[in-house]
């Protein structure tokens, strides 16, 4: 059965006795429905004549609830500060830094898209519209510095959309470290679960005691 509030404040449940305003049963129930972000709802409507031999008939409804676009994108940060080691031209553009948004709607609702809005004039710099890597085939000398502003969109409609800053620091090369790099584990295991939230930490890997400065790359993929 569905229950909820009518217009005049009182507390529906179960069967209407109402002629003519059968329409109404619906309508609360979706918006009260729609409240709990169900996807769909089932309502059991009674319909009866109220003579003194009843006749009455039921009848299986079903609603579906739509998403509404009421989120716009979220970055984690609004300015994200990074320092990069100086790089030489590339024959192809390889990646330099990924900041990716979040959606809490549904579907289209929470399809972004990414584009570069700001800081890019010369066109050094590229982003998958889809991941968000920000990439370049470019040379960077030690002691520049790039600020882009990188935007997120969403597919709804109307459609929303957010910004982030990316500042790029890029630095001098290390000299080779002159001892062997060694991690402190041969092996990490690290567990994460599916509510986890994006930018939480899932775990650190560390290198025995070494005095040179060192950077630290994922070479693998994800399986
Ligand atoms: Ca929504
Ligand atoms: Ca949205």
């Amino acid at each position: 059965m569905c229950s909820s509030q009518n217009p005049r404040g009182h507390t529906g449940g179960g069967t209407h006795g109402i002629p003519y305003h059968n329409y109404a049963l619906f309508m609360l129930c979706l918006e009260t429905y729609a409240r709990f972000c169900h996807e769909y709802l089932q309502c059991f409507v009674l319909v009866s004549d109220g003579g003194p031999s009843p006749k009455s008939s039921t009848l299986w409804v079903m609603v579906s609830v739509f998403d509404e676009n009421d989120n716009r994108p979220t970055f984690h940060e609004k300015i994200y500060q990074v320092r990069l080691p100086e790089r030489e031209r590339r024959k192809k553009a390889e990646p330099i830094y990924r900041v990716v948004a979040y959606d809490q709607d549904d579907g289209p609702n929470s399809d972004l898209s990414y584009s570069i809005v700001d800081g890019n004039e010369d066109g050094k710099f590229f982003i998958d519209p889809k991941t968000a890597v920000v990439s370049s085939r470019k040379a960077f000398a030690a002691g520049s510095y790039d600020i882009l502003t990188i935007k997120a969109s969403d597919n709804g409609r109307p459609q929303k959309s957010s910004t982030a800053r990316l500042h790029i620091e890029w630095i001098q090369r290390p000299t080779p470290s002159s001892v062997p790099l060694v991690f402190d584990e041969p092996f990490y295991n690290f567990t994460i679960t599916e509510n986890d939230k994006v930018a939480e930490i899932v775990g650190v890997v560390s290198l025995q005691k070494n005095p040179f400065p060192v950077w630290f790359d994922i070479t693998g993929k994800v399986l």
